[in-house]
């Protein structure tokens, strides 16, 4: 069975290893957002690529869920020590050798798909990991910090700022421009099933499905496409979702988030979504629109319970595909 997820952030990562749990003879094809990359003291870093790499690898630091395991930060403290800025983002000795190696294969020409497949010799995450887009795309948002208006990188928003500032607008610079990866929209066409994890919809699904030519592909797959929500009651899991959601006027809900994807029947993306149990009220509301909508519980707090939840989407796109 080919399988193909969109994915972004460290909730995408971890349901991404419960599918590879639940399906181990499955071919998983991961579709990582790239808008949340930036360049730091020359080198590329792909936050949303590192993390799946290293969580399906080994590598991941399990308490962080961002970055390598057993970590140092020399290089950090002596960038510090020049001046050299920006010292609100975490760059860890160990990952810094991803970022060195993905930089020269980038200076080379190979593009981001080919460093990606060259750096997954070494991790075997057991997926066909893709960026969504060999191009640049970077989400920013325009802020006023200490009076200054600023168009914020996301992570300076993110890290430097907790998502606590307040901005009137938001952009995936550069997507306009971009296009797919190779192999992407042909993941997305030749999948049996096309899951969306429960990563961020503004930061992390927003992205990809803002890139030319891929709400098509999702639109016009014969794959059943179910999505799992990032929401459970009125709240983002672990990242800070509502704050983003919030600054966006959007409603901090399950149903909130699928009926901004869409439903397929009406031109949209989903034909399927699991919330939790307690938004149970999610399936009422959105089946009317062509949602089948599922309450099973959503919650990933160890390695059982996200198994549970990939073979619960699992489940819902085989219905589905009848
Ligand atoms: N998140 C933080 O909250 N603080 C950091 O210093 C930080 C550093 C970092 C370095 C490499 C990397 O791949 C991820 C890192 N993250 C950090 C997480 C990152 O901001 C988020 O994982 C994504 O961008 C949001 O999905």
């Amino acid at each position: 069975m080919r399988i193909t997820i969109l994915s972004g952030g460290i909730g995408g990562a971890r349901f991404v290893s419960g599918v590879v749990a639940a399906a181990p003879d499955a071919d998983v094809t991961v579709v990582a957002n790239t808008a949340d990359d930036i360049w730091l003291h020359g080198l590329r870093v792909c936050p949303d690529l590192d993390s799946l790499m290293y969580t399906l690898g080994g590598g991941i630091d399990p308490v962080r869920r961002w970055g390598r395991a057993d970590e140092t930060w020399s290089a950090k403290e002596d960038l510090a020590a020049y001046g050299e800025g920006p010292d609100w983002f975490g760059l860890g000795d160990r990952d810094i050798a991803t970022h060195l190696v993905r930089t020269r294969l980038l200076r080379e020409g190979r593009g981001l798909t080919a460093a990606t497949a060259h750096l997954c010799e070494r991790w075997r995450p057991g997926v066909t990991l893709l960026p969504m887009t060999e191009d640049e795309v970077e989400t920013h948002l325009d802020a006023v910090v200490d009076g200054e208006p600023r168009h914020l990188h996301f992570q300076e928003y993110w890290i430097r700022h907790r998502a606590g500032v307040p901005f009137t607008a938001l952009s995936y610079d550069g997507v306009e421009s971009s296009t797919p990866a190779p192999g992407v929209a042909e993941a997305i066409a030749g999948a049996d099933v096309v899951l969306v994890a429960p990563s961020n919809p503004v930061v992390s699904i927003g992205p990809i499905v803002a890139v030319p030519g891929l709400a098509d592909a999702l639109r016009s797959t014969s794959a059943p496409v179910v999505g799992v929500s990032p929401i459970i009651g009125g709240g983002a899991v672990r990242g800070m979702a509502d704050q983003l959601m919030t600054g966006l006027g959007r409603e901090i809900s399950a149903a909130a988030v699928a009926e901004t994807y869409g439903s397929r029947r009406d031109g949209g993306l989903l034909d399927g979504w699991l919330v939790d149990v307690q938004d149970a009220d999610a399936v009422d509301r959105l089946s009317p629109a062509g949602v089948a909508t599922r309450s099973v519980p959503l919650f990933m707090d160890d390695d059982a319970t996200t198994r549970q939840l990939a073979d619960d989407a699992i489940a819902l796109a085989r219905e589905l595909r009848r």
